[in-house]
């Protein structure tokens, strides 16, 4: 889309800010208003939290911040307010009960809509080519990310359906190298990139050789299957001790029926698909598969470089694909369907590395810690991303297929702690080209 001239960006914001909201409706409306209340586990807000938390932050920035109104209801602030209860207390909140809580989220939309029409989008950082409501349209697509894992957490009968997604295509080489030098990471151009994908830096990386394809559940059955679990080698002392504490015998989800894992999905029980890649994982997980298999995950930066360097033009792409906005034949996003695509699907979503499915499918785990890139500036607000740099949080890339494309590209950074996997999180590995050299050799 032409995102300079303002009436085909209005539309833009406009049919995203709807796309989120038809995504918010489905999951919310999936499930009676006891469901939407209860709280289905200690790592997840009830529903109607999520619901009147999305009004809420919209309310905040775009009604508030933006249009400069009054709030509507500001002793509701502080409920909604992340940072003031954990997940696990909001169902003792007086939060709104559903009916009010849609209502709200409803009717401050009604009034973005309003305001949207009036606005110049540009003229102020906020307003620049869209940039609070492209905030906004993410926020809301991020926690229905976040309200798919609250329905793969619960328990009772489905409530969700999806037509399966596309086959593999083949055969693949099991990895691709991806040669020494520098590439662009992070962006200044990206209009709706948020403040941790800023500023653009280059970045020189020795050569690499990269999984074509994220880790198979298939693979990671035989790591299982070789006593991976059983065996501390492979994890670190931290990995090794939240196994043994936490009694991972499996990724998440997994059950053993006789000789066969099964899977619950969504409320249906199922064999694993060898094919697909495997999901719910932890980092120590996805590390100690990478030991075990001779190999480690790779960096963020190996994984960026891999996702838009262009050594044809030396330039960094958007997508791996080119600079075009996600379509289906691309990658599996956005909740269309409830599963990754089996590994090796997806050829026009290949990178000219000739890696796939770096973007959808699953959350790729990385090395990396999260932190601000050299130059980095905390905007609009801290409490995005400032607050959650260093060790304790490790990076993920590339989104899932429940996250929606407006968020997710080949910048975009997600973190979250190593122990997590309720996660949409998978990973592929990576090895180095060449021996390293110490120091002075
Ligand atoms: C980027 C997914 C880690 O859910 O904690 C939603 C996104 N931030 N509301 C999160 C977010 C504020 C964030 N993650
Ligand atoms: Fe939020």
């Amino acid at each position: 889309a032409d995102r300079t001239d303002p009436a085909l960006l209005r539309d833009l914001i406009a049919v995203e800010l709807l796309a989120a909201r038809e995504r918010t409706g489905q999951l919310t409306e999936a499930v009676d208003d006891a469901e939407l209340v209860a709280q289905h586990s200690p790592l997840m807000s009830p529903l109607v939290w999520d619901l009147a938390h999305i009004g809420n932050q919209e309310e905040l920035w775009l009604l508030r911040n933006v249009g400069g109104r009054d709030p509507m209801h500001p002793e509701i602030d502080p409920l909604y307010d992340a940072f003031e209860h954990p997940r696990a207390e909001r169902p003792r909140l007086p939060l709104l009960p559903p009916a009010e809580a849609r209502a709200y989220a409803h009717e401050v939309r009604g009034r973005v809509l309003d305001l949207l029409a009036a606005s110049p989008l540009e003229g102020a950082p906020l307003l620049d080519a869209g940039f609070a409501f492209g905030m906004i349209a993410q926020h809301e697509q991020q926690h229905d990310e976040t309200m798919l894992i609250t329905h793969q957490l619960r328990t009772g009968p489905a409530v969700l359906d999806a037509p399966p997604p596309p086959a593999a295509t083949g055969p693949l080489p099991a990895e691709v190298l991806v040669p020494a030098g520098p590439f662009t990471m992070g962006t200044d151009t990206e209009p709706w990139a948020l403040d941790n994908e800023r500023p653009a830096h280059q970045v020189e990386l020795p050569a690499f050789w990269l999984d074509t394809t994220p880790v198979s559940a298939g693979a990671y059955q035989r790591f299982l299957a070789d006593g991976g679990y059983r065996d501390p080698r492979w994890w670190t002392p931290e990995g090794w001790a939240h196994r043994m504490s936490a009694g991972l015998e499996a990724p998440l989800f997994w059950e053993q029926d006789g000789g066969q894992w099964l899977r619950r999905r969504f409320g249906r029980l199922e064999p694993v698909p060898a094919d697909e890649p495997v999901l719910h994982v932890s980092w120590y997980e996805a590390d100690a598969y990478a030991r075990w298999a001779g190999r480690r995950l790779p960096t963020e930066a190996e994984w960026e470089k891999a996702a838009r360097h262009d050594p044809a033009t030396g330039r960094s792409r958007r997508f791996p694909w080119g600079d075009s906005s996600p379509g289906p034949e691309h990658a599996n996003l956005g909740q269309r369907h409830l599963r990754p695509a089996p590994v090796g699907a997806y050829p026009e979503g290949e990178a000219p590395c000739g890696a796939r499915q770096l973007i959808g499918d699953v959350w790729e785990w990385t090395a990396s810690d999260f932190t601000g890139y050299p130059g980095f500036t905390a905007w609009p607000y801290r409490e995005y991303s400032e607050v959650f740099f260093g060790p304790e949080h490790k990076v993920l890339r590339g989104g899932s297929f429940a996250v929606a494309p407006v968020a997710c590209r080949g910048t975009f950074r997600n973190w979250d702690y190593p122990v997590r996997r309720q996660i949409f999180s998978g990973f592929r590995t990576a090895r180095d080209a060449e021996p390293r050299t110490g120091a002075g050799a």
